[in-house]
């Protein structure tokens, strides 16, 4: 096992690997994403094309040698439980390995998770069954990839009792993250959870250090804390508000600087928090050149996906043709005699002839039929857009039919389009 106080060689990141327990935050309300969570928790939501958000920490884990994988749910699981059913059913429980839901189930009283914090200490009993001596706390809605196995020895390295992930952010951003001050060698002096004002870093006062809200702790003191705070009346039982700004008071935490795998500059992260962000990022992938590669082999994005035929592209009856440029276009796709541009295709869209798509998301099983317009949308699983409509080029009147985002994003959703229909007949 790992020597007490001695460097970590490399040989040994997968013992540390194996000694960990990772615990998933998927419990949030998150409803700055507006209709997309309206009956599905934001680490549930589809990204990418096949994805769902969550599948990317997961992955991290799997391909980081972390096999033992509890998820804390509570608001609006199904589409998550489905999603992980289907999907993530592939560990080896004869080998020790597993990735289990720990719904909120009132395990230690009356309460639901009250917090980020309470959601981890009501599971108290469950994580010292499998007796992990180290506790990987992540959240579940962010897009990123990174390995966990060099976090984790960065830890062990530093005898540290708490690590936190951490990023540089513009210093106009302090008020959305937890904010860090940090000695030369990456101890944490100071944690401020969302500060109003922020001064900025010492030598760089344009930015700030912020959390990714990605944990690491010795597992025996993470419980110490939690069960001390527990008991706390003015405790939010939050990681960033509270366990966070508290280890930092009374014991060695340390900042892991997240950086890119492959070219050990700034590593892609985002928090996809409103339906601008969500469609900007998911344009990024289908860029020239992508700060997330999906395509990486050695670091593979897993999910679950429908079996599908192959995409097609048709020349329609009177010579137009199907295509698609600068787009991702997934399997079970038809695309006849119409347009598909900077867009992403999820899984058995159909776009029928004479239409023209550019810059939008489009989810699962949507159809769009002839000669329909669509720009800057993101439109939702299961979705018919009949004939001839146009969204995306008179905001004014999408407001009023659909959900338009500061940034002029139109999110249209079944329900929506059942009523905008409607209201035309
Ligand atoms: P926030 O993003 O505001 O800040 P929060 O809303 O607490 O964090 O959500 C963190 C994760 O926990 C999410 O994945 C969410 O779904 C989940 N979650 C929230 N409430 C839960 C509950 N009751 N039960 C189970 N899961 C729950 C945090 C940190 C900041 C950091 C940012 C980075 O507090 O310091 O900068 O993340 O995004
Ligand atoms: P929701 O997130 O709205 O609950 P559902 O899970 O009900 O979505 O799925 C709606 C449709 O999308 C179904 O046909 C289902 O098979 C398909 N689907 C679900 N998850 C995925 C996925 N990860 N990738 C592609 N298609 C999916």
């Amino acid at each position: 096992m790992v020597v007490e106080n001695s460097p970590v060689s490399e040989r040994f990141v997968s013992l540390i690997t194996r000694d960990t327990l990772a615990l998933v935050l998927a419990g949030g309300k998150g409803t700055r994403l507006g209709s997309l969570t309206s009956d599905r928790v934001k680490p549930a939501v589809p990204f990418g094309g096949h994805f769902r958000i969550i599948d990317f920490p997961l992955s991290n884990c799997i391909n980081s040698g972390i096999r033992r994988i509890g998820i804390l749910t509570q608001y609006k699981a199904h589409s998550l439980i489905q999603h992980l059913q289907q999907g993530w059913g592939f560990l080896r429980s004869e080998l020790g390995e597993f990735i289990e839901l720990l719904p909120a189930q009132q395990r230690t009283g009356e309460a639901w998770y009250r917090g980020t914090a309470d959601a981890v200490y009501q599971n108290m009993d469950i994580i010292r069954l499998h007796h992990p001596r180290y506790l990987m706390i992540l959240g579940g809605d962010h897009i990123y990839k990174m390995d966990y196995g060099a976090m984790l020895a960065f830890h062990v390295n530093n005898d540290a009792e708490v690590t936190v992930g951490c990023m540089p952010v513009p210093v106009e951003q302090s008020s959305r993250f937890g904010i860090m001050d940090v000695t030369d060698n990456h101890r944490i002096t100071r944690f401020m959870e969302k500060p109003e004002h922020y001064e900025g870093m010492p030598n760089h006062p344009d930015q700030a250090l912020a959390s990714m809200g990605i944990y690491v702790f010795n597992t025996e003191y993470l419980l110490s804390r939690l069960l001390v705070d527990a008991n706390r009346e003015d405790s939010n039982h939050d990681f960033g508000e509270d366990i966070i700004p508290g280890a930092v008071r009374e014991t060695d935490c340390y900042a892991y600087p997240f950086r890119d795998m492959a070219s050990d500059g700034p590593g892609y992260w985002r928090d996809v928090g409103d339906i601008d962000s969500y469609w900007s990022s998911n344009m990024e992938l289908v860029g020239l050149r992508p700060e997330l590669n999906i395509y990486d082999q050695d670091w593979p994005i897993l999910t679950w996906q429908r079996q599908a035929p192959p995409a097609k592209f048709v020349l329609d009856e009177e010579g137009r043709r199907g295509e698609a440029h600068n787009s991702m276009v997934a399997g079970g796709c038809i695309v006849s005699g119409a347009q598909v541009s900077h867009s992403l295709l999820s899984s058995f869209v159909t776009v029928d002839e004479g239409s023209v798509v550019d810059q939008s998301v489009i989810l699962t099983n949507v159809h769009i039929g002839r000669n329909v317009r669509l720009c800057r949308t993101i439109i939702e699983i299961g979705c018919h857009i009949p004939d001839g409509m146009q969204i995306g080029y008179d905001l004014e009147k999408d407001g009023q039919r659909f959900e338009l985002s500061p940034g002029g994003i139109v999110l249209v959703t079944p329900e929506m389009l059942g009523q905008a229909v409607h209201h035309v007949r």
